[in-house]
């Protein structure tokens, strides 16, 4: 078992579609370790999202990641940041295979949907952006 970082971003949670995204990765295999919903401040999003200062659409991606409450869970299954990746489908959701998260609920490039981390490191790193290290104790 291993573990990977998710956030169910402000389109998904403002639009009511938390409870679906939740369902559908619990039927994926993951167990949701730790969750909360919060609003971001906008120093918070510009660290978070800090890698990709320099790309054009950084301002934007702040903007809209402050923009609503959003959803961070940290999941469990075995192999969860690959899983993770393949479940939730490419970062288009145009582009995005039948049946993946992005797939039925994202709207756009950047509003869409649900982020997932994109390594080991970036996972552990990204978990204790969000939790203490009580919450992430091993309850299962
Ligand atoms: P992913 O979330 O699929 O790993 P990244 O890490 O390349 O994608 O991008 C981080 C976030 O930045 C994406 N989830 C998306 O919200 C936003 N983003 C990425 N590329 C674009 C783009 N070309 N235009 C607008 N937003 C983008």
């Amino acid at each position: 078992m291993n573990r990977t970082l998710t956030i169910i971003k402000p389109d998904a949670f403002g639009s009511g579609k938390a409870g679906r995204i939740i369902a559908h990765l619990e039927g994926a295999g993951f167990r949701v370790v730790a969750a909360r919903v919060m609003h971001l401040t906008t120093s918070q999003a510009q660290e978070f999202y800090g890698v990709h200062r320099e790309r054009p659409f950084y301002g934007s991606l702040v903007s809209f990641m402050t923009s609503g409450q959003c959803m961070p869970m940290v999941l469990e299954r075995a192999d969860a940041v690959a899983e993770l990746r393949r479940v939730i489908g490419a970062t288009d959701p145009a582009q995005a295979e039948e049946g993946t998260v992005r797939r039925l609920y994202a709207e756009s490039k950047e509003r869409n949907a649900i982020h997932a981390s994109d390594s080991d490191d970036n996972a552990a790193r990204e978990s204790r952006f969000f939790f203490a290290e009580t919450e992430l104790i091993a309850n299962a």
